[in-house]
């Protein structure tokens, strides 16, 4: 491996993979990976994908072993947590959300963690788990399960669970509820410790720089409507983030102008709703496919 590659290390398969392969798509990066394979050149810019467990992401960069990893928040916290030295996480990005959350059977009353002291909790995340316990000062007794958290206490196994939750439909279907949120998480760009070569560094500001356009631009809008002048100021405040949009002249209507601007944030119907009794007219709400700053 030359020093003049960046080593990117994603999940191979599970809830992260999709969300990794799509935001390195509109990164521009493509790569051939053959069946099984476990590693795949880059043929726009200088990286190697490394496709692993998400488990084993946040050492393999500690570690060196890669640059780079795409992995969740709560994994990388619960190594962070364990770990002599971690990754530094530079960027969240956007996919893969969830919360680790407290679930107790639904029968149970519940009001907040010192409901839980004394008593035995299973997960799969124990160091974030006795984490939020030490900063609510509650002794309660964490027993790491690596899978199928969520039958514990139907076998008598434990009291309460702290598992990931996303739709809720798992605690749902095993009788419990959920009551308490440990950690949020999402998919995040983590780096890891010490300087990069030259070449290392310029190809990572170039990655960078891509995810931070695909992150902008997911829920930017371009908005273009035809408006009274006299209303510009009222409109330009109806349109959320935006300063300074653009306007021109429409050819035969003095009392009218264009206005163009790109809204760092969705525009929703209400928006339009407001932008309309303002008196604009003609409103086109634009996906953005790209964004440079
Ligand atoms: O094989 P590998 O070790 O790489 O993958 P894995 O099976 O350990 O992880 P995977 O692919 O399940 O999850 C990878 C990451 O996705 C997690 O670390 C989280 O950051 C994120 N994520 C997002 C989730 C979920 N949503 C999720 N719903 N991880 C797990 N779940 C599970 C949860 O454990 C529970 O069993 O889904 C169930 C709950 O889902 P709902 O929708 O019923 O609430
Ligand atoms: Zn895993």
């Amino acid at each position: 491996m030359t020093e003049d590659r960046l080593r990117l290390a994603v999940q191979k398969s599970g809830r992260l993979a999709d969300g990794t392969m799509e935001m390195l798509g509109k990164c521009g990066l493509s790569m051939s990976r053959g069946r099984d394979r476990l590693y795949a050149r880059v043929r726009e810019l200088p990286v190697d994908v490394l496709f692993v467990r998400d488990d084993d992401i946040p050492e393999l960069v500690a570690d060196g072993v890669c640059d780079l990893g795409i992995v969740g928040e709560n994994v990388m916290e619960e190594h962070r947590l364990v770990a002599a030295e971690a990754a530094d996480v530079e960027r969240k990005l956007g996919f893969s959300r969830c919360r680790l959350m407290l679930a107790v059977e639904k029968a149970v009353d519940y009001k907040d963690a010192r409901d839980l002291l004394g008593k035995r909790i299973a997960t799969s995340y124990p160091a974030l788990l006795a984490d939020f316990f030490k900063r609510r000062g509650v002794d309660a007794d964490i027993v790491m399960l690596n899978g199928a958290v969520e039958v514990a206490p139907r076998m008598g196994f434990a009291d309460a669970i702290c598992d990931i939750v996303s739709t809720g439909g798992t605690l749902d279907a095993n009788g419990l509820k959920p009551v308490d949120t440990v950690f949020e998480s999402e998919a995040v760009l983590i780096r890891r410790p010490g300087s990069f070569s030259e070449a290392q560094e310029a190809a990572y500001a170039s990655l960078a720089m891509r995810i931070d356009g695909v992150i902008q631009s997911k829920d930017a809008k371009y908005v273009m409507m035809n408006a009274p002048r006299s209303a510009l100021a009222e409109i330009t405040a109806l349109l959320p983030g935006v300063d300074a949009p653009t306007v021109l002249d429409l050819a035969g209507d003095p009392d009218k102008v264009a206005v163009h601007a790109v809204c760092p944030e969705s525009v929703f119907w209400p928006t339009l709703e407001k932008l309309k009794a303002a008196g604009a007219s003609a409103i086109l709400v634009l996906s953005i496919e790209k964004m440079m700053r």
